[in-house]
């Protein structure tokens, strides 16, 4: 069995990339609830990021959404965000919110939805030059609600080339991740479903695109953990989007819903090497606190990825192979099975006194003032939200 003080050390490359649009509000179709001391600007959210790097140690980037987060100087931004410790991560484009997409945005069949879907990831791109981003993430919600009502192959090859057209304005150092989900808002197909569709869309552009993986964006039931391994095989997993969910993509804390599926995504990430200081995978959140408070719900999110990749470090992998090796299916399993059941909290806390962290930063966020601080300081503005 593997100790947790073998594995401390590699504990200290884990860094969590957290949405800025955490921190705003946002809800079902049924109803999207204010809460005391959201954000009203850019800079706001920037903050609450900032505060959980803080207590925790572990999300020293933000990731933005464009035109959510847009601000006319973003060198600006870059130096307010860096002044709090943090860096702007991940620029997210959104080709989902104007009516003009409708009927889809790179893969719309009338050029002009296309032509300007592209010119606003090539927007995107400008900004991360600016922001000093890597990557370039597009999610499209594009597809369609019946059957016959669009022409679903010919919408491949409007996305191919709208894709190629913004991967070849990209930085020598930037990236395009192209976030796939298999449902929603289009209920018939969608035309980036699955990770397939991705890679095949990935593989053609070239070796600055790569897949990004939505927990929450499969059906129930699929194996994740497989198609972690098969990405960083083929060397195409570019990121994550770590949220959980029940029933769809419900975008619940990190770990809340089955904190063994956590287990075994992390496993598979740390096996296939997208876990340390040679990998480029980023692992960024992609969640949405609806009823509990923003920052602790970050906070417990970001605690909850690193809980369960000490456990992950701590799979005895050589008893594994061992037990694969000769074909003991039950030893196999246990080998597993006693990583994901040793309790590392009390290791943890003392991992972060060590480094000079709160050994609970949950309880020292809500002792700290913070949350009393920006309720009673953002009053009046706007809040934010999805738009
Ligand atoms: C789509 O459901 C998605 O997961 C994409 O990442 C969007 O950009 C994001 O949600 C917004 O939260
Ligand atoms: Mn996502």
């Amino acid at each position: 069995m593997t100790t947790f003080e073998a594995i401390s050390g590699r504990l200290d490359a884990l860094a969590i990339e957290v949405p800025s649009w955490a921190y705003g509000n946002s809800g079902t179709r049924f109803k999207v609830f204010g809460s005391p001391g959201t954000p009203r600007t850019v800079e706001e959210k920037i903050a609450d990021a900032a505060a959980v790097h803080r207590f925790t140690g572990l999300a020293p980037k933000v990731a933005l959404h464009i035109p959510w987060d847009l601000v006319d100087d973003f060198g600006k931004l870059r130096a307010y965000a860096e002044d709090l410790g943090v860096e702007l991560g991940t620029i997210n484009s959104n080709t989902f919110q104007d009516d003009d997409y409708k009927l889809g945005s790179l893969t719309h069949a009338d050029p002009a939805v296309r032509r300007k879907a592209v010119q606003h990831n090539l927007d995107c791109i400008e900004v991360m030059n600016q922001t000093g981003s890597r990557d370039l993430k597009i999610w499209l919600a594009d597809g369609t609600n019946y059957p016959g009502q669009a022409d679903i192959r010919a919408r491949q090859d409007w996305l191919a080339e709208g894709l190629r057209k913004i991967y070849d304005q990209l930085g020598d150092d930037q990236r395009l991740v192209l976030e796939y989900k298999f449902f929603e808002p289009a209920f018939y197909h969608t035309d980036v479903p699955d990770w397939g569709t991705s890679y095949v869309h990935c593989a053609a552009l070239g070796d600055k695109a790569f897949v990004c993986l939505d927990t929450g964006h499969h059906a129930p039931g699929t194996n994740i953990e497989f198609i972690v391994a098969q990405l960083l095989r083929l060397g195409k997993l570019g990121s994550f989007d770590f949220n959980s969910r029940f029933y769809a993509d419900d975008d619940l804390i990190v770990g809340a819903a089955d904190p063994f599926q956590l287990f075994r995504i992390l496993v598979e990430v740390v096996r296939g090497g997208g876990y340390g200081p040679g990998s480029d995978v980023a692992l960024m959140l992609d969640q949405c606190h609806n009823i509990e408070r923003k920052v602790p719900g970050q906070i417990r999110s970001v605690l909850n990825v690193q809980e369960m990749l000490a456990r992950a470090l701590l799979l005895d992998t050589d008893a594994l192979a061992k037990a694969q090796a000769e074909g003991d299916v039950l030893a196999a399993n246990q080998v597993l099975m006693d990583a994901f059941y040793t309790d590392v909290r009390r290791d943890l806390a003392a991992w972060r006194e060590e480094r000079g962290l709160p050994a609970d930063p949950m309880a020292a966020y809500l002792a700290s003032g913070y949350q009393e601080q920006i309720e009673n300081e953002r009053v009046g503005g706007a809040q934010a939200g999805w738009n």
